[in-house]
Parts: structure tokens; C-alpha cells; sequence
């Protein structure tokens, strides 16, 4: 076919996968309008920021910090960035920030390039514990071509053996003693784990990724002010702005913070995503205002589903510690590495319940876990409280324990969310309380 400068009209089959594509998003936006989204690692942006996040700036360009850039134009973004940092630093209380990063895990690989080198020692929790592949070998810290040795794991507290941990770290001396998970339910006793590392000269780093929103909110823990000497996170999870990633330090050392700009550029980004960082700051500024009650209403929510989960009779972790402190809950649906979380998060997405299988204490194979981790900042973002929580969890009962045909829940799921159509806890406008989904 020639193609006329300017002219082209694509061919049938190539405008037909576009439009394929447009409608495959559109069909995934659908599934969570109508159903409900549990997965702990997710959430659903302000109306605001997707508009920032759909400007101009999703195609511009910007390498540096505001007022020292290596590309003309910047000067709008200097002060989209400048109000970032700004309020990146009131919201996390640190009085160090970078919001530049692309995810939680570039925020790790670029903290691990300021924190260590290759060869050096590191400690942290395992995968099958529930710690993030960027912990591990297989993901940054391999990049890094780091020695890692795991904390021992308490299943009755799911929190790192805190003795066992500080003598890891005080045997194996490393140079990072990297704290926190992605299966998080409680807050980790940081202030023994600190004094050991810095007792050997070791840096912490907490990875917030899940928990940040909470943090930044006051219900869960405050890192920064318990030993960790820099807080690495997702902006998308309990956070609830666009995906991308923040770098934050209890450090004053302007050596050390350039250490840390450093490292995420030019360390592991060239540019970074204009439209998000705009987009992380607006969520900022919502979070300044209303941050605190979403943060509280997710933990509350979450304690809630898991005991209504339990009275319906499932297996729900950590009953001794009242289930859960975060926006997390873990139900186990079988034996060991039986695979039954994954045919149980099968069966909930047939009926409209979108979550994921998780490896629980025991389970070492990925695919076929035992387990659901759930997350309620989803929810609870469209305004969900205790009543709700409680209807989940017998829509939860119907498909996995009654052994209801999932179609049929499905209708009473679509019918549930259809009254939950309003993203709260951001600005809005004149008209209306919130915006629809
Ligand atoms: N793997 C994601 C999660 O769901 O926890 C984090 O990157």
C-alpha cells in the first residue's frame, strides 16, 4: 500500500486491532464499574487526576530537578514538580522527597543504587513470607547483584521474628536492612530492627509500597520517625494516586539526599512520566485534605470484613491480632500448595469479585497458593462502610461456601455496586459530592 505523507488511512485489519484494544479497556473499565475490586495493590484515581494525567504533559519531557533541566520548556512542570516535593513532605512528614520514580519498584531499584553495591550484604523478608519480588534475587535485588539472607518469619504475629531478625543483622552486617512487604497486615516493630542495623552501620529501608496511604494518614506506623532512614512506596495502592513511585528520607544530609535525586536520575529514569508526577501531586493535595479519614475508614473497614468474613466461616488469618491493621485481609481456602486460592479467586471473579491468590505461611509454589489476599481501599474509596463489608462478605459465602453458581451473585454484585458509583475523598465540584466512576 503507499502511504502518502499525512493521507494514510490504515488498513481494515490494522484500525479493527485499535479498535479492539479501545474496547478491551473499555470492557476492563466495565468489570470494575459493575463488579468490585479487591486487589490490595490497586485503586481508582480522582476525576482530577485523570485529567491531569490525560494533558498535554503525558508526551513532554523533563530530566533533572526543577530550575536545573536538561530540556527547554520545563518551566510549568518546575512548578507542577516544586509543588510536589513540597507537598510530598508535608503529607509523608519527611524531610526528604523525590516523586519522580515510575513504580515502587524503580523506587527500590534506585534506593538499592544509593544504598549499596554489588557484592554487598542485604536483609529482608522472603517472598513465600510475603515480601515483594523486588526483595528477591529474581527482581532488584539481583539487579543489584546483592547477598541476601531472609528474617525469620512469625506465623501467629505474620510479622518478621524480631529477634531472629536484629541477630540475622547483627551476624550477616549488611548494608541494607530492607523492611516491609506486600502481604502487610500489621506494622512492623521497626525500632529494634533499626537499632541493630545502624549498631552495624547498616541503612534501613522500609518499602511502603502497600501501606503508604495509611502511613501518610497516621493509622498504621510512622517509619521515619522509628528508624527507617529511607521509605521507598507505590502511589497507587492505599496512596490513591496514578501509578508511579516515591523515594522519601528521615535525612537532613544534603549529601545523602543527593545521593538519593541521584539515583533515580540519571541512576534509574531518563524521563519520568510528566502526566503522572502531575498526577501524583494533585493527588497530594487531595490527600493533604482528606487523607486522614480515608486512611482511617480503610483500616476500619478492613477489620470489619475480615471478622464478617470469619462469622460466615472462613479461615482468616491472624485471628489472635484481630485479623488486620492495614487495608489487607488473607483467607486460606485449602491445603498447603492445594491451588485452592487460585480456583477461589476464579470463581469470585465469575461473580464479579475481582481479587487475587497469594501464597500464605507454608505454600512455596506461586501459581498454586492456598490462599486470597483481599483489599478493601477500593471500596472504601467509593464510599463503602461497615454494612457493606458485611453484604461482601456473604457474597463471598455464596459463591465459595454455599457453592452458589457465580452468574447468579454476580447480578446481586452488580446490583450492590451499582449504588457505589462516586469516587470519594477528593475535590469536587459544585454540582455534585464526588465524581462518578
Ligand atoms: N505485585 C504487587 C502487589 O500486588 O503487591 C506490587 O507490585
Amino acid at each position: 500500500m503507499s502511504r502518502e505523507r499525512g493521507t494514510w488511512s490504515p488498513s481494515a485489519s490494522t484500525l479493527n486491532k485499535a479498535k479492539a484494544v479501545m474496547s478491551a479497556a473499555e470492557m476492563s473499565g466495565n468489570l470494575y464499574r459493575n463488579g468490585l475490586g479487591m486487589i490490595a495493590s490497586e485503586n481508582i484515581v480522582s476525576p482530577m487526576v485523570q485529567k491531569i494525567v490525560a494533558s498535554d504533559l503525558h508526551g513532554r519531557y523533563a530530566e533533572g530537578l526543577p530550575g536545573k533541566r536538561y530540556y527547554q520548556g520545563c518551566d510549568d512542570f518546575d512548578t507542577i514538580e516544586s509543588a510536589g516535593i513540597e507537598l510530598a513532605r508535608s503529607v509523608f512528614n519527611a524531610p526528604f522527597a523525590n516523586i519522580q520514580s515510575t513504580s515502587g519498584t524503580v523506587s527500590n531499584i534506585g534506593a538499592l543504587k544509593a544504598l549499596a553495591k554489588p557484592g554487598d550484604e542485604i536483609t529482608a523478608v522472603s517472598t513465600a513470607d510475603g515480601g515483594h519480588i523486588s526483595h528477591a534475587r529474581m527482581g532488584a535485588v539481583g539487579l543489584r547483584d546483592l547477598n541476601l539472607s531472609t528474617y525469620p518469619w512469625n506465623e501467629e504475629r505474620m510479622e518478621p521474628d524480631i529477634d531472629g531478625a536484629c541477630d540475622l543483622i547483627r551476624s550477616v552486617q549488611p548494608k541494607v536492612a530492607l523492611i516491609g512487604q506486600s502481604v502487610f497486615l500489621f506494622p512492623t516493630p521497626l525500632k529494634e530492627i533499626a537499632d541493630a542495623a545502624h549498631e552495624v552501620g547498616a541503612k534501613v529501608m522500609y518499602d511502603g509500597a502497600h501501606v503508604l496511604g495509611l502511613i501518610a494518614g497516621g493509622v498504621f506506623q510512622d517509619p521515619l520517625r522509628e528508624g527507617a532512614d529511607v521509605m521507598t512506596g507505590s502511589s497507587h495502592k492505599t496512596f490513591p494516586g496514578p501509578q508511579g513511585g516515591f523515594l522519601l528520607s528521615s535525612s537532613e544530609d544534603p549529601t545523602f539526599q543527593k545521593k538519593l535525586n541521584n539515583a533515580i536520575f540519571p541512576g534509574v529514569c531518563s524521563s519520568y512520566h510528566l502526566h503522572h508526577v502531575a498526577g501524583k501531586v494533585i493527588a497530594l493535595a487531595e490527600f493533604e485534605e482528606y487523607g486522614e479519614s480515608y486512611a482511617k475508614d480503610i483500616v476500619k473497614n478492613a477489620r470489619h470484613f475480615a471478622q464478617a468474613l470469619a462469622a460466615e466461616g472462613f479461615d482468616v488469618l491472624a485471628e489472635s491480632r484481630g485479623y488486620t491493621a492495614s487495608h489487607q485481609v488473607l483467607t486460606r481456602h485449602g491445603s498447603t500448595d492445594s491451588g485452592a486460592g487460585a480456583k477461589a479467586a476464579q470463581l469470585l471473579e465469575d461473580a464479579g469479585i475481582i481479587t487475587n491468590m497469594n501464597m500464605l505461611p507454608g505454600d512455596t509454589k506461586a501459581l498454586t497458593p492456598s490462599g486470597l489476599r483481599l483489599g478493601v481501599q477500593e471500596l472504601t474509596r467509593v464510599g463503602m462502610g461497615a454494612l457493606e463489608m458485611e453484604e461482601v462478605a456473604r457474597l463471598y459465602a455464596r459463591v465459595l461456601i454455599q457453592g452458589e453458581d457465580p452468574s447468579q451473585v454476580k447480578k446481586d454484585v452488580s446490583e450492590l455496586k451499582s449504588n457505589f458509583q462516586i469516587i470519594r475523598y477528593c475535590f469536587n465540584d459544585e454540582e455534585q459530592n464526588g465524581y462518578l466512576l
